[in-house]
């Protein structure tokens, strides 16, 4: 593996200075809550704060007495999982980053990681949450669909909390990029690990464009990685690279509902049969024209090998970058995605042939957070964190984006002040999305970034296909 990292604008991404304690967020919990101890089910969630509220008021955990082991028996509690989340609550609150390991030492790293990553290379690209809706205990059955997260561990702790923790009944579908840009990707990707580990038929994670190994050196978990784990974090990294390759691409939601971190795919081109291995066939392969762009199928989303460290933009096995990595367009028709390089824009068209080919009522897609949005046209800002931005005679294609107060860090004092979403679908149709806006945790606590975000590019369009060349 290459130790230095592609850099669009040449600039040097050097390690951030180690972070001191952030003194001021230091607390004292009281003496009653420090003693609680999160073992109510799951349901209770949705009345009970286990986490710092928004207002930025102390966790009421204590500090870790231990630091996390993994169970003797192998396999996780909901105990575990909640024991796993405060405490990472409280490092990134009390410790500096190079302290992580104390809080979860490299060998539970490893076994959490592991266990995941067999879990999820086992799982179809495209996965079914299906619900029996008809059955009485189906009735009560919903799913939380969640977009990009980024690191912002406090937000995702916040809305765990607001929807309700994973359950018999509650369903969850993430829809990707859960590192990258935020200080905390690593706790994010591994609470949501956990979590899968836990309830594996509850909770579904997708595959986003920054679980690869292009955009997480460019934006930042790599470098996280290093910082926490000092002389492991080339191991840890490299484990977590592998488990990005095996999430799932995509889901189907009660046959109705399909959702993907970018969205829609091309049809994979003709191979060429040995007889007519001439250039004109080679040519379409590599390089398909406007004209030969049609929509991949289901079938053809399922055969796909999704296993890369990155999605390749040319070659053959193109459906995994479409799928991770496209935009919806108010411009009708499938064409390449010039503006990243990589991916497919669709129009409003393509997505009424989509929705009506399989019976589908609604796409959730993500991708696309405020500063990507500020420079779409036709399409509406992500303000509230969701955007309408199809409607047709079948459906809706939606965009779900989950990271309020995005990006982390940025170069400019005017930030987006955008707020996140997340979609609730209950039965008996699982089609009629409910959109939950919330706003960020505030205060963050204090951390450096991992990446230069003053020079990196701004959004994550305009792939450096040269630095990629280099890297795989
Ligand atoms: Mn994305």
């Amino acid at each position: 593996m290459s130790s230095s990292s592609p850099s669009p604008n040449g600039a040097s991404l050097s390690s951030p200075p180690p972070a001191s304690p952030h003194d001021d967020s230091f607390f004292s919990p009281s003496a009653e809550t420090a003693a609680a101890t999160p073992a109510t089910p799951a349901t209770a969630a949705t009345t009970t704060t286990f986490f710092t509220p928004v207002g930025g008021d102390p966790s009421p955990f204590s500090s870790p007495e231990a630091q996390i082991s993994w169970p003797a028996d192998g396999s996780l509690t909901l105990s575990w999982v909640l024991d796993l989340m405060s405490k990472f609550d409280w490092a990134s609150r009390n410790l500096p980053p190079t302290d992580f390991p104390t809080v979860l030492p490299v060998e539970v790293f490893d076994r959490l990681v592991l266990t995941a990553s067999k879990i999820l290379h086992k799982e179809p690209n495209l996965v079914r949450v299906d619900l029996d809706a008809d059955d009485d205990s189906g009735k009560d059955c919903r799913v939380v669909v969640v977009g990009d997260v980024h690191g912002q561990l406090h937000d995702v702790l916040h809305l765990l909390n607001s929807a309700g923790f994973p359950s018999e009944n509650r369903f969850f579908v993430f829809n990707g990029d859960y590192v990258d840009r935020g200080a905390w990707g690593l706790e994010t990707f591994l609470l949501l690990l956990a979590w899968k580990v836990f309830m594996p038929e509850r909770v579904f994670l997708l595959r986003g464009n920054h679980e690869s190994k292009y955009c997480t050196s460019v934006y930042g978990f790599e470098q996280e990685v290093l910082t926490k784990y000092g002389d492991r974090g080339k191991h840890v990294y490299r484990k977590c690279l592998g488990c990005f390759e095996g999430l799932p691409l995509a889901s189907l939601i009660a046959g109705r509902v399909y959702t993907a971190h970018g969205g829609l795919f091309r049809s994979k081109p003709v191979t060429p049969s040995k007889r007519s291995k001439g250039k004109k066939n080679r040519r379409i392969n590599s390089n398909p024209e406007v004209s030969s762009l049609s929509l991949g199928s289901l079938e053809e989303l399922s055969k796909a090998r999704r296993s890369v460290l990155d999605p390749p933009w040319e070659g053959l096995n193109l459906i995994p970058g479409d799928v991770l990595w496209s935009d919806p367009s108010m411009t009708p028709g499938l064409s390449p995605n010039t503006e990243r390089g990589i991916g497919l824009l669709w129009g409003p068209d393509r997505t009424e042939e989509f929705l009506k080919r399989y019976q589908l009522k609604l796409i959730i897609r993500s991708h696309e957070g405020p500063d990507a949005r500020e420079k779409r046209d036709g399409l509406a800002g992500m303000d509230e964190g969701y955007t309408i931005d199809h409607v047709v005679e079948s459906g809706r294609l939606i965009t779900l984006f989950s990271a309020p107060d995005y990006p982390q860090f940025q170069a400019t004092q005017e930030r987006y002040n955008n707020k996140g979403a997340y979609i609730i679908l209950e039965p008996p149709n699982f089609d009629n999305p409910t959109f939950n806006s919330f706003e960020a945790v505030t205060p963050r606590p204090k951390a450096n970034p991992y990446y230069d975000y003053q020079d990196v590019i701004d959004s994550d369009e305009e792939l450096d296909l040269a630095a990629m060349v280099s890297e795989t």
